[in-house]
């Protein structure tokens, strides 16, 4: 490892791969969401378009199953970084599960959205939500029957990108947890660190498409790999 030494602002990237010891599937791993699903018919517009329907549906399995899921050891070891690091600190999700809140996270950030949460498509107000939609539930806001998930689909702008590379330009570290590397502007959040001089660690159950990238690489388990390196960071 090279200059670990005056480590003070940590953006850690979650992906699917922190849930996964929790029972949620994960995107592209045998069996994963969208080998049962086209993505072009559940996570587009289009898609959404096409047939309102499948895509409620889809996601309010998904929003059901959170309530039969709990946070692992990886989620907990980050909440713990969360609480005791002094410095700044950015867990960015590509997750839209709630499972770093639920294991006591603040500094988190839905860059994709989240499931517990809607979207008005008349008003465009945001609102908590943890019900179905498939039967068109009024908005909260604004009544219209015209909620969708409050998730990032391809083609549309993550959230809250300024934040995102202003944590970038200000980290000393960025490590990514999870993730196979595959979505963008997420998978190029490495080679931006890299380019303003950034340390680069990567905790992974295998090589992704962006381990190249990477300072460190370490393969394993999140639920194992996790507890450790929040170790090592809070011995510094
Ligand atoms: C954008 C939310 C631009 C919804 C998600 C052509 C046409 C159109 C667009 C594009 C195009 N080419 C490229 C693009 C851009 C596109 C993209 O990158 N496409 C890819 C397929 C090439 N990106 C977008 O469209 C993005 N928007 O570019 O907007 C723009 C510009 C201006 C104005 C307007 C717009 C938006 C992308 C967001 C899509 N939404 N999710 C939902 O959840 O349903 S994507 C979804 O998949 C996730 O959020 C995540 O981002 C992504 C990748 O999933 P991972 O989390 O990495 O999970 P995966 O299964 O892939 O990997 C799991 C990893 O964990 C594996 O490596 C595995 O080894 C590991 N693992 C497994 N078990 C464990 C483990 N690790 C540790 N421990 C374990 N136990």
């Amino acid at each position: 490892m090279g200059e670990m030494s005056q480590i003070r602002n940590i953006v850690i990237l979650t992906g699917a791969g922190i849930s996964a010891e929790s029972g949620i599937d994960t995107f592209r791993d045998a069996g994963g969401l969208w080998e049962q699903h086209r993505v072009e018919d559940v996570a587009t517009p289009e898609g959404f378009a096409r047939d309102p329907d499948l895509v409620l549906n889809f996601y309010d399995m998904r929003r059901a199953a959170l309530t039969r899921v709990e946070p692992n050891a990886a989620h907990a070891a980050l909440a713990r970084l969360d609480a005791e690091w002094g410095g700044d600190l950015l867990i960015v999700t590509q997750n839209v599960d709630d499972l770093h809140e639920r294991a006591g996270a603040s500094r988190v950030l839905h860059m994709h959205g989240e499931l517990k949460s809607a979207l008005c498509t008349a008003c465009e107000m945001r609102s908590p939500w943890d019900a179905p939609m498939i039967d068109r539930p009024p908005c909260p806001v604004c009544r219209a029957p015209m909620l969708r998930p409050d998730v990032v689909w391809f083609g549309e702008m993550p959230y809250q990108m300024d934040r995102i590379y202003t944590a970038l330009r200000n980290a000393d570290l960025f490590v990514s947890i999870g993730t196979s590397g595959a979505v963008y502007p997420a998978a190029g959040f490495v080679r931006d660190a890299r380019e303003l001089g950034v340390q680069t660690q990567e905790l992974n159950l295998e090589r992704s498409e962006g381990s190249n990238w990477f300072h460190e690489s370490r393969q394993g388990r999140a639920g194992e790999l996790v507890p450790m390196w929040v170790e090592e960071m809070l011995a510094r």
